[in-house]
């Protein structure tokens, strides 16, 4: 019977004798044949163990719009912007009598006088404030001898309750020149201004001068920026210079 009649399973067995027969002796010539016919395909294998999973996949286009979601729970949002504010109120109901001031609790005819010396006292609590200090009338010249531009000097003056001097007669004008040599300052600022309209020197509240005392040919607006103005020691007479000098600061209390 030739090989390639023979079953599968006897063609394995027959080859195998051979193996074995020869793997003692040579090959004998009856396994030496031909290569026989190809058999029939054998029947598919066991299904393979599984493959590993394979690489990641390109990023799939987009799908189609999804269907519109339920509505939200009615939860409250964030509060809204302030609004303008409202019209003003109706006016409030009149209030209680206040408590007696001291001065209604005094007499009509201490009132005033009682008045007279509460403003008296703060002026007084003001001047107080500084190291040199000088009564003219019913005010107080005081310093602490410090120099500095004309606006400082205002500046200055007005932050300590009082202003910068301005003599408005000839006996302030003297006390004044007297503070500035216990100084020992040869100038001090003079609280008036051509700032508004040149060569017409008014108060810093824009009101005029009743009293000047200016050197012979002042003021000369020199070199066309003169708009402040000073006193002499040596003199007292009054010269309108620069503002951005540095001269000596005296305020006044009233
Ligand atoms: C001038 C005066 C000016 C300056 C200058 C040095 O007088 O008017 O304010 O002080 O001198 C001549
Ligand atoms: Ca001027
Ligand atoms: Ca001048």
């Amino acid at each position: 019977m030739a090989l390639s009649t023979l079953p599968l399973t006897a063609l394995c067995f027959a080859l195998l004798l051979c193996l074995i027969g020869g793997a003692q002796t040579e090959v004998p010539p009856s396994c030496l044949a031909s290569a026989g016919v190809p058999g029939n395909p054998g029947h598919n294998g066991l299904p393979g163990r599984d493959g590993r999973d394979g690489k990641d996949g390109r990023e799939g286009v987009s799908g189609p719009k999804g269907d519109r979601g339920d509505p939200g729970l009615p939860v409250p949002g964030p509060p809204g912007k302030m609004g303008p504010a409202g019209p003003a109120g109706p006016m409030g109901q009149k209030g209680e009598v206040g408590m007696p001031g001291a001065a209604d609790a005094l007499p009509k005819s201490l009132r005033t006088e009682f008045q007279t010396m509460k403003s008296r006292l703060s002026v007084i609590e003001k001047a107080m404030g500084f190291h040199i200090i000088r009564r003219v009338g019913p005010k107080y010249y005081v310093t602490e001898g410090l120099q500095d531009d004309f606006d400082a000097g205002l500046r200055f003056c007005r932050d300590a309750g009082g202003d910068l001097v301005l003599p408005k007669n000839e006996e302030e004008n003297n006390v004044l020149v007297k503070m500035l040599k216990v100084l020992e300052a040869p100038i001090g600022w003079i609280r008036t201004t051509d700032r508004k309209t040149e060569g017409i020197f008014l108060d810093t509240d824009d009101s005029t001068l009743s009293y000047t005392k200016w050197k012979p040919g002042e003021p000369n607006d020199h070199d066309n920026n003169e708009d402040c103005s000073m006193v002499y020691t040596a003199t007292g007479l009054w010269n309108d210079i620069p503002c951005d000098r540095k001269y000596h600061i005296v305020c006044e209390i009233s």
